[in-house]
């Protein structure tokens, strides 16, 4: 791969850096400040050929326009809401990404994240931290988690993992997808909003669409009501973040825990001060092993590009 010219979009993982650095021809895109990013294609577009990126920094139509040698985008993440495939689909450009891999610690997040919600395990951190145990007495009772209604937007690889986690809570599982999943006993719902009707925790766990975005609207955070938990591991516009500031402030919605915002790393300040949310920072991959196979994905995927063989892990 020595000849590969590689563009890395943003500083995403030390291994990885350093494995594209050893094997290809890399080019780092944050190096150049954001108002000299087109000149820096520029001056790079006869090199490169693949561009590597995550969740945070893809390939959007201008930098693909940008680059008219570019033949494979390999993505180090599962979600593809950052390039635009359409281009890739016209250009004959291949895109990978990172599937499998990540399942397990992204539905083990949505887990913990409903667990610290309900039983308020950070807030109850900073009690005994803060010494309040000790001149407050007894942290105030929290609520259970076993046993909940939960209710999951999408039942791909990620929400079946966190459908198999929560069953084994003791908690119904129901579920809305575009159609009914055949071999599952977990109840259909054709309508967000009945599916939140009829859930105590609900979690977000399909891929970022146009049709997906803000599938959790007012609508569906007042159907999920007072006592609702709302649990976001997909992405930040699957939420209407500003509808979700307002339902927690006016105590329309029970909780939340988040870990994807709309304008990440921005998140709403409003938020911060409320005790009935936890707010993560796009943490659900991030695991040492996890980060690793992905890594490894992403390189792998680029071998067997450059040696023409058949892609591991192929999305176009
Ligand atoms: C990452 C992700 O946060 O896979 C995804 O879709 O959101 C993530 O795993 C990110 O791409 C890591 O840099």
């Amino acid at each position: 791969m020595e000849t590969l010219g590689v563009l890395l979009t943003f500083p995403m993982n030390p291994y990885l850096e350093e494995e594209l650095d050893r094997r290809c021809n890399l080019f780092r895109l944050w190096e150049s400040p954001p108002e000299s990013r087109r000149e820096f294609l520029r001056a790079h577009a006869g090199s490169i050929r693949a561009v590597v990126g995550n969740a945070t920094c893809g390939a959007d139509a201008d930098t693909i326009d940008a680059l008219p040698k570019l033949e494979i985008i390999s993505s180090f993440s599962v979600g593809l809401d950052k390039i635009d495939l359409e281009k890739c689909r016209q250009r004959g450009i291949r895109v990978t990404n990172t599937p499998d891999v990540l399942t397990e610690d992204t539905a083990d997040l949505a887990i913990g994240l409903a667990i610290s919600v309900l039983r308020r395990i950070p807030q109850a951190d900073r009690y005994v931290r803060s010494g309040s145990w000790k001149s407050k007495g007894d942290y105030k009772l929290t609520n259970k988690f076993s046993g909940k209604t939960v209710g999951i937007i999408g039942l791909g690889r990620i929400g079946m993992a966190v459908a198999k986690r929560a069953e084994a809570f003791d908690c119904p599982i129901s579920y809305h997808s575009r159609s009914e999943k055949p071999g599952t006993n977990y109840k259909y719902y054709s309508t967000v909003v009945d599916l939140a009707a009829n859930s105590q925790v609900l979690i977000v766990a399909c891929a970022l669409t146009p049709e997906t975005r803000h599938i959790v609207n007012r609508e569906v955070m007042d159907a999920l009501g007072p006592k609702g938990v709302l649990i976001n591991i997909g992405r930040g516009p699957h939420v209407d973040e500003a509808e979700l500031v307002k339902a927690l402030v006016e105590g329309r919605l029970g909780g939340a825990g988040i870990d994807v915002f709309e304008q990440e790393p921005h998140v709403p300040e409003e938020l911060f001060g409320l005790e009935n949310v936890v707010l993560l920072p796009h943490v659900g991959s991030g695991t040492v092993e996890t980060r690793k196979e992905m890594a490894d994905l992403v390189l792998g995927n680029l071998e067997a590009h450059c040696t023409n063989k058949p892609l591991l892990t192929p999305v176009i």
